[in-house]
């Protein structure tokens, strides 16, 4: 199939998520065309069947916000025509759904049939709860498009509690591309340059936006190194930065945080660590909670949003009420503490991420593919 997928992207989870699936079906003989204004962050070196169409918007001086969906669409429109796409996977309802809608249509008045795949990726759903100036625009593209994926249960409950719409949403998680692959060897010489033998390793990886609450990670990572002499590892940027190293300032943490920002191949990093911290207001899903779980990395968050159906209780990690910052804490040192029990969990999180491994999921992408293809024959 020859499939153009349109991303953001940036290190954000659905451009992750975005262009892992380009990359597992490039490999499986798809021909897949990227379609977003700046090279994906995860695409790394060339690779076969892969190419990127940059949107380039134009900065002409009457426009005080640049029109990037009619650029996207107008991008579509072109590489669907000259490359003679099967169809469009639009990752992020906001604007992608509703420029695939448009590319859509402008390219029927051109004798050219092509459906489009919506993946619903979390804050797309979740942010409208609070802004209902998107309510249109995202209910009629969840109507109108071929098919429309969400990527947990949780999320599409929500769709439907905030969207007037009963179409059919199908559930297809988010994924794990490469398993702890030889990449990421276990490195103690590069633990050790972040911590001592002794010391153990907790790690947040985000955007660091107010949704992700890692004032929080801030607070567990201080009352669990009054019990257990541990690092913290932050990766990642965001506008919440700067109240972080407040925070840490005012707590007297600072020579026990290491802040390292943005980082391209952040599992190498995860795995040094003993402990992976997702305190989150809400998650649609968690990815970076199971990208640490496949390097074996056990896993502490709240047990909101989707985050329950990747984080099993218990087994890869534990989950507490959103701002339970004891609770969690709690549980992060009955992990740390015990050094047979923390070995336990470390397997168990990486036998849980297995569950959502590329091989599982893959299928279910391929299946709806073929699925909206043949009815779109059916319709033209
Ligand atoms: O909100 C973000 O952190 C970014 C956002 C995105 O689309 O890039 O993440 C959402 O999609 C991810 C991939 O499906 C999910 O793993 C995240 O849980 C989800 N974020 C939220 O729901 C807050």
């Amino acid at each position: 199939m020859k499939i153009g997928i349109v991303l953001y992207p940036t290190f954000g989870g659905s451009g992750v998520v975005a262009t892992e699936l380009g990359k597992a079906l490039a490999e499986k003989g798809h021909e897949i065309h990227f379609i977003t204004y700046s090279q994906p962050v995860r695409l790394g070196s060339f690779r076969d069947n892969i190419f990127y169409h940059e949107v380039v918007v134009s900065n002409y001086p009457l426009f005080e916000f640049q029109p990037y969906e009619t650029e996207l669409a107008s991008k579509m429109v072109d590489v669907v025509e000259h490359e003679k796409l099967d169809l469009l996977h639009v990752h992020y309802a906001i604007p992608h759904a509703s420029a695939a809608f448009m590319a859509q249509q402008i390219l029927k008045t051109r004798g050219v049939n092509i459906p489009f795949i919506t993946t619903l990726h979390g804050t797309d759903i979740t942010l409208v709860g609070k802004d209902k100036s998107f309510e249109p625009v995202i209910t009629f593209c969840i109507n109108q498009s071929n098919a429309v994926t969400a990527v947990s249960e949780s999320l599409k409950e929500d769709t439907y509690a905030h969207f007037d719409t009963d179409r059919d949403i199908k559930v297809i998680p988010n994924f794990i591309h490469n398993i702890d692959d030889e990449k990421n060897e276990f490195d103690i010489e590069k633990r050790r340059k972040y911590a001592a033998d002794d010391e153990k390793i907790l790690c947040h990886v985000s955007n660091f936006r107010k949704v992700k609450r890692v004032e929080d990670v801030v607070h567990v990572f201080n009352e669990v190194n009054k019990s257990v002499r541990s690092r913290l590892l932050l990766i990642g940027d965001g506008p919440e930065r700067y109240n972080v190293e407040l925070l840490c300032r005012e707590l007297g943490t600072c020579d026990r945080v290491m802040m390292v920002g943005k980082i391209r191949d952040a599992a190498q990093l995860i795995k040094i660590s003993d402990m992976f911290l997702l305190p989150s207001q809400t998650e649609s899903f968690g990815l970076a909670a199971l990208e640490a779980m496949a390097v074996g990395v056990p896993v502490i968050s709240s047990n909101t949003g989707g985050i329950p159906e990747v984080n099993a209780h218990g087994f890869s990690g534990f989950l507490s009420d959103v701002g339970d910052v004891q609770d969690m804490a709690k549980n992060a040192i009955s992990l740390l503490s015990d050094h047979e029990k923390l070995e336990l969990f470390k397997k168990q999180a990486k036998a849980q991420a297995e569950k959502f491994c590329i091989t599982k999921i893959l299928p279910q992408y391929e299946a709806l593919y073929e699925e909206v293809l043949s009815k779109s024959k059916l319709t033209v």
